[in-house]
Parts: C-alpha cells; sequence; structure tokens
C-alpha cells in the first residue's frame, strides 16, 4: 500500500504519512509501479520525459531497477532480450510520440523474433490527440502499434490498471513469446483512488505461460517418421532455447542419436563441441537428410523457407515440427508431422515414447556427417592459424574463440555482416542462451542494448562482437554501460565502413564512398571519454589479452581491433539477396 503524495515531494525522497484520520490513497504511478512488482518485473529499461519522468523515479525508489538508457531503441532493445533470457516480458519505457516511436522498432524485432516484451509509453490526452488539436508530442500511438506488435491495451483509469498490465504479461508470454505495447496517457498517472482497492484492484497472473501439452498421436506420428529416416537430422531453433528445457533437449538428441544443425541463437544449447552436431557439415546436412525435425524453428529465409538447392532434390524431404504455434504449420512447405505444443512438454512427451528398442540412426549417415565435418574443421584450422598483419576476421575471430572457450558462462552479443557470420560460424559456444544477435531480421543496432540488458539480468561478463557499422547504430550506450559499471567488453571489428573499407567514390568527388567511415577511426576514446578502459588492438595476442583483462576485471572496456579494410564481402553471407543493378553507367 503507497500513500499518495505530490510527485515533487518524491523527487525530494521524503514520503510524507497520510494526515490522522484521512483514508490512505494511491494514485496512478504507484498502481503501475506495484502491478509489475507483484508480477515479479524488478527491471525497467527506459529513458525519462513527459509524461513519465517521476514513473521512472518512483520505480527506483520502491526499489525497481531503473536503466537509463541514451536512446529508446537501446532501451527497447535491453527490454526484448531481458525478455529472452528470463522468460518474463522485460519493460521499456519511453515519453510519447518520438519516444514512442524510437522503442517501436525494437518493439517489432521484439515480435518478429518471438521475445517478450512490454513497451509502455506515456502519451498525451486523448480528447486532444482523438480531434488532432495539436497536443505536446501528439500522436495516436495505440493505432500505430497494433499492426505492429502482438497485442496492444490503452489504460484510461487508475482502477484498470491492474487489469491492463496483467493482460500485458499474459499476451507477452503465453502462446508464441511477443511485443506487446500497453499505452499510459498522462491523465492516468495522477489519477487518485482509495489505496486498499487500488490494491485489490491489481492481478497477480497465475500460470501466465500454461504448459501446451501436445497430443500423443501427434508425437506418436513424429517418432514414427523418425524411426523410418535413414538420413534424420534436427534442427534447433532459439524457440528451443527460450524454452529452457535444455536437459529435455539434450536427452532427446542424445537417446536418438539424431545429428543436429543449431541455428545462431540456439549454439550451446548443446556444446558446440558435441560429437552429435552437424554445424561443421551444415551444407550436407540439409540437402542429404531425409527426415527433419525442426524445434523451436521457423522455415524462413534463415532456412531458405525449406526449399530450393539448399534442400537438395525436390520432395526429397519429410519435415516434423514442434512449435507452440499451430499457425506456422505449412507456412513454407508442408509439415508432415506437425507437433503443437510447448517445446518442453512436447520433448518430454517424445522422451516418454522412446523406447528401450530406439535404433540409432544408420552408421553409414553419420559416419558421412563425421568426414565431411572432420575435412572442413582442418580446413579452418589451418585458415585460422594463419596470422596475418593488420588481421582479418578469422584471424581475430580464432583470438575471441579462445577467450569464449576459457569462459563459457559468458555472454556473446554479436551484429554486424561478416562479422557477424564469421564469428557465428568460427566462435563455440558451450552453454543455453550465452549467443544474442541480429536474430530474425538480421537487424543492426541491438548490440548496446543487449549487452547492457545481458549483464543486467545474469551478472555475467558480456563480450560484444561488433562490425564498426553495427557498433554505431548504439554506440553511445557506452556511457550507459560506464555509468552503469557493467562487466561489458566490447569488441569493435574496425574495417574502416560497411562490409568492408575499400570503396571509392567513382567520380573523383572529395565526398567518400557511401559504404566508407572515417579511416582509422579511435573508437577506444569513446569509452575513455566516460571512464571506461579503451584498447587498441593490432594483432591477435593484443586481442586476446585485453579480452581476458577486460572479462577478469569486469570493468567496462571497448577493444578497437584493427581488421584489413580489404577483409570481408559484401553483405557478409547473404550477398545474394542484395540486387545489383542491371544496367551499369
Ligand atoms: P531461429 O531464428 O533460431 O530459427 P525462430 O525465431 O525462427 O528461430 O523460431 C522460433 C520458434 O519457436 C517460433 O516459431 C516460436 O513460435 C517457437 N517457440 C517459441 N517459444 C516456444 C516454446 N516455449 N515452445 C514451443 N515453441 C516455441
Ligand atoms: N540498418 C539496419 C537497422 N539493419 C541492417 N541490417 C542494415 C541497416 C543493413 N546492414 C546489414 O545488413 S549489415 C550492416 C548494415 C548496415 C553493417 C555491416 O558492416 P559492419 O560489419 O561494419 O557492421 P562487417 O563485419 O564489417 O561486414
Amino acid at each position: 500500500m503507497t500513500v499518495l503524495d505530490s510527485p515533487s515531494k518524491f523527487a525530494t525522497g521524503i514520503p510524507a504519512a497520510a494526515p490522522i484520520g484521512e483514508a490512505a490513497l494511491t494514485d496512478g504511478f504507484h498502481l503501475v509501479i506495484d502491478a509489475l512488482k507483484l508480477n515479479g518485473i524488478t527491471n525497467i529499461y527506459g529513458l525519462p520525459g513527459i509524461p513519465i519522468t517521476d514513473l521512472a523515479r518512483l520505480a527506483q525508489a520502491e526499489g525497481m531497477r531503473v536503466i537509463s538508457f541514451r536512446h529508446e531503441q537501446n532501451a527497447g532493445h535491453a527490454a526484448a532480450i531481458a525478455g529472452y533470457l528470463t522468460q518474463k516480458p522485460g519493460v521499456c519505457l519511453t515519453v510519447s510520440a518520438p519516444g514512442f516511436l524510437n522503442g517501436l522498432t525494437a518493439l517489432a524485432n521484439a515480435t518478429t523474433n518471438c521475445f517478450p516484451m512490454i513497451l509502455i509509453s506515456g502519451s498525451s490526452e486523448r480528447e486532444i490527440v482523438d480531434l488532432q488539436q495539436g497536443d505536446y508530442e501528439e500522436m495516436d500511438q495505440l493505432a500505430i502499434a497494433r499492426p505492429l506488435c502482438k497485442a496492444a491495451f490503452r489504460v484510461l483509469h487508475a482502477e484498470d490498471i491492474g487489469v491492463g498490465v496483467a493482460r500485458a504479461i499474459r499476451a507477452a508470454v503465453s502462446g508464441r513469446p511477443g511485443g506487446v505495447y500497453l499505452d499510459l496517457p498522462a491523465k492516468l498517472f495522477s489519477q487518485v483512488m482509495d489505496a486498499e482497492a487500488g490494491a485489490r484492484s491489481l492481478i497477480k497472473v497465475v500460470d501466465p505461460a500454461p504448459r501446451q501439452i501436445p497430443s500423443l498421436e501427434s508425437t506418436g506420428r513424429a517418432l514414427d517418421l523418425l524411426k523410418k529416416a535413414k538420413r534424420p537430422l534436427i534442427i534447433l531453433g532459439k524457440g528451443a532455447a527460450y524454452a529452457q528445457a535444455d536437459a529435455e533437449i539434450r536427452a532427446l538428441v542424445e537417446q536418438t542419436g539424431i545429428p543436429y544443425l543449431p541455428m545462431s541463437m540456439a549454439k550451446g544449447l548443446l556444446p558446440d563441441t558435441h560429437p552429435q552436431s552437424a554445424a561443421a557439415a551444415r551444407s550436407y546436412v540439409l540437402e542429404q537428410a531425409d527426415v527433419v525435425m525442426l524445434i523451436g524453428a521457423r522455415l524462413n529465409w534463415l532456412l531458405s523457407h525449406g526449399k530450393g538447392k539448399t534442400w537438395g532434390a525436390r520432395g526429397s524431404k519429410q519435415f516434423i515440427q514442434v512449435d507452440i504455434s499451430a499457425a506456422e504449420m505449412d507456412s513454407n512447405v508442408a509439415i508432415a508431422a506437425p507437433i503443437v505444443g510447448d517445446i518442453g512438454s512436447a520433448v518430454a512427451v517424445m522422451l516418454s515414447q522412446i523406447g528401450a528398442d530406439w535404433r540409432q540412426p544408420p552408421a553409414d549417415w553419420t559416419r558421412a556427417i563425421a568426414e565431411r565435418k572432420d575435412k572442413n574443421l582442418a580446413k579452418m584450422a589451418a585458415t585460422l592459424a594463419k596470422s596475418p598483419t593488420p588481421m582479418n576476421f578469422h584471424s581475430a575471430l580464432a583470438a575471441v574463440r579462445d577467450v569464449v572457450k576459457a569462459r563459457p558462462d559468458a555472454i556473446v552479443v554479436n551484429e554486424g555482416a561478416n562479422t557477424l557470420d564469421y564469428a557465428r560460424s568460427i566462435v563455440d559456444m558451450y552453454e543455453p542462451r550465452k549467443r544474442l544477435d541480429v536474430g530474425t531480421w538480421g537487424v543492426m543496432g541491438i548490440g548496446m542494448g543487449f549487452a547492457v540488458a545481458a549483464a543486467v539480468e545474469t551478472g555475467k561478463p558480456v563480450i560484444a562482437i561488433e562490425g564498426d557499422s553495427a557498433f554505431g547504430f548504439s554506440g553511445m550506450e557506452v556511457e550507459t554501460i560506464c555509468r552503469y559499471r557493467l562487466p561489458v567488453c566490447v569488441v569493435v571489428f574496425n574495417n574502416n565502413g560497411v562490409y568492408r573499407g575499400t570503396d571509392v567514390n567513382p567520380t573523383g568527388h572529395s565526398d567518400v564512398a557511401p559504404t566508407v567511415f572515417v579511416k582509422g577511426a579511435r573508437y577506444d576514446a569513446m569509452m575513455k571519454a566516460f571512464g571506461g578502459v579503451g584498447v587498441v588492438a593490432t594483432n591477435p595476442a593484443e586481442l586476446k589479452q585485453a579480452m581476458e583483462d577486460a572479462v577478469t576485471s569486469g570493468k567496462p572496456t571497448l577493444i578497437n581491433a584493427i581488421i584489413d579494410e580489404t577483409a570481408g564481402t559484401e553483405s557478409g553471407r547473404i550477398g545474394n539477396l542484395n540486387p545489383q543493378a542491371a544496367i551499369k553507367k
């Protein structure tokens, strides 16, 4: 129960008692905070201003951790990944119109990636917005948010705050997780009501993400298919990592003996060094497999939509898909055995149905994969052993790989093009949910937001491997990292531009080419500017040492890793998606 006080008194930090004989009161500010706390939400990622400045202040005063950012998009990405890591909706708090819009990219990205998040934005007065009379930061935010997220709600009355927050939480985490928008008009915050009635109006959400147990028929159908398969394959996606059914998933893979491929953020669900990992023979297994079981992975562009050259001869595959979203089935190709349910339950049911007589996959299949793997790994080892000057992506990532191997509990954040693609294949992960990256959209700008939230939510060291372009999208948040003294080590792969730094302006004009940055930029000085550690690394030994120092000390660190500006390729590994001019002039 909170006694009503004026915001200005809270600003002084002196709570006032209710006058004797008067009923204790509460208000919109306190009800929002109480509703979040009641539901176990302890952290807010945001950026203060009218009308939510006091909400942020009061939340901190009431014991919540309030992490203020320099731009709402980064706060939004932080909230989204907090949701992914904890299975509780991450909360992002913004001001109206422009602040809301800045947060919206992250909300849409969270929805696309199936991360549970709630964007709470203050908004202007309904009466003025609806008549378009030109209020301060006027915008019909609810209407704008609605098509970009899983659900959107507005609360107009203090007594409905409990319901609004409860609905937002349920919508974010139940079924397929996603982003929810909660619109809180300025007038709501100062609405006053009896404190006891207020407390009674709040809802502690019971079983917010209920288990969805699949039918035995559906799991039986899938297991029958797998049993008959000559070349079975399991693909683990970030839905499997999100589900936190790590032991069951590992048991399923190991008991069936089926080779598996981890999608990017599912790396580490089983250690990448696991003998059944087929990651080093990816093209081979995608082309050759006859039965593929997808667990928490969509057949979207990242898997070439389940068809085309990548997947071998037409009609050569049968798919099993385990997903909480029934509507996901058949979205790209026919799913022969859909299993609709939550991954924890689905995998547990399958484990219970696998008898002692389960036959391991045919040895010629696993042997063929092992041979390809060995060949590819040997080739990669030879490449990684080289140490050119300046560094290229491979030699720098060999150093990163060694540091992560020594600290498997560290969380790796990764964005860029070449920096992303090479890191994904070179840096082995050993534990679940330790690799966070650009996800389904391949969005740049997640870097510092993800890094901040990963550190705040887990307390573990964070290593952010950033292309220099990618880093620029959220680079100002190095101040946030320093301000909260977070154990984040940012490594900027500095090759002077987007993809590479070698383009030239063909006209001879002094403007550089559109993909080129200032050459030799000192990103390390940015971290130093705010009291952190800044280092320049020109070779793998320097890079490794600086990373080890950062991880050991826990001090905010930025390592400016100098990479050959001719290394890498346009668009990394997805150059095929990049249209080229048909007519050369
Ligand atoms: P990736 O990018 O790693 O391939 P996707 O984001 O495409 O993974 O797929 C994740 C899938 O996981 C989504 O279709 C989502 O509905 C599903 N999912 C998320 N959480 C669960 C869960 N707890 N149980 C079952 N499916 C889930
Ligand atoms: N804007 C947003 C929000 N997301 C994007 N994905 C892009 C632009 C386009 N883009 C990519 O897809 S990767 C990339 C951009 C701008 C940056 C690549 O350069 P880098 O990485 O320096 O970060 P590499 O490792 O040098 O290739």
